[in-house]
């Protein structure tokens, strides 16, 4: 078991592939994760946040989301986040230097608003594979206990995500408090509030996130968004929440 950490949980799971920022050169699906891949870090040098690369190709996924949708959503979309994350943080520390918190309101709101972004995206790229995986014992048992089985929460889960009001994602989380799953809407993904769960399974249900292929179909989506889930990634997240907070 790999010891856990806020990078690992964000990143490790699905990483199949080798290192590469926005615009390298796309790396088969299936790649054994690099070295280099696995030491890189959430922050730069300068302690700037990053953006990550996709763990496959940008056409691993079709031909259930297609390769535009992702080129838009990782390099546009996730990498303005990624900025708008970076401005804050820089702005807080000016504001914290100075004593001078005149705007902290609304640098406080691009805080939690881009840096939920960053966080629920690179959670989402990883909780998708061409391969499926397999779900442990653990998470099947877990998900029979608090939904019944699997079909079930299926059912729950992507009811709860398509009638997310406007944009927003839809979250498999676990508390580790309690020891149990919940499925959470984020309507306004800034405003996810609970705090004591971990996202286990997020879907972006956000327009940009379909549009291009499924148009207003969000339920279309999350149906092939089915076909792509990583439930190695998403045991794997499990796994590190009970071993990190003695869950059974
Ligand atoms: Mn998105």
């Amino acid at each position: 078991m790999k010891k856990m950490t806020k990078r690992n949980f964000l990143k490790t799971g699905a990483v199949l592939g080798a290192a590469g920022f926005v615009g390298a050169p796309a790396f088969a699906a299936g790649t054994p994760p690099s070295e280099e891949f696995l030491k890189q870090d959430m922050i730069n040098d300068q302690g700037q946040y990053v953006l990550p690369p996709l763990p496959y190709a940008y056409d691993a996924l079709e031909p259930h989301i297609d390769e535009q949708t992702m080129r838009l959503h990782h390099d546009i979309h996730h990498n303005g986040y990624v900025k708008g994350l970076n401005k804050a943080t820089e702005k807080i520390k000016s504001a914290t230097a100075d004593n001078d918190f005149s705007l902290i309101k609304h640098w406080e709101s691009e805080l939690a608003f881009h840096g939920s972004g960053h966080f629920l995206h690179t959670i989402f790229w990883n909780n998708m594979s061409p391969k499926q995986g397999t779900r442990s014992k653990t998470l099947d048992r877990q998900i029979n206990n608090d939904f019944g089985s699997f079909d079930k929460f299926t059912n729950l889960y992507k009811s709860a995500s398509k009638s997310v009001e406007g944009s927003g994602w839809g979250i498999l989380g676990y508390q580790p408090h309690t020891d149990k799953l919940v499925v959470l809407q984020a309507e306004k993904h800034q405003n996810h509030s609970q705090w004591i769960t971990y996202p286990l399974l997020v879907v972006d249900v956000w327009e940009h996130a379909y549009y291009l292929k499924y148009q207003n179909k969000r339920a279309e989506y999350l149906d092939a968004f089915f076909e792509v889930i990583n439930w190695e990634d998403v045991s794997q997240r499990l796994d590190e929440l009970k071993t990190a907070f003695g869950g059974k």
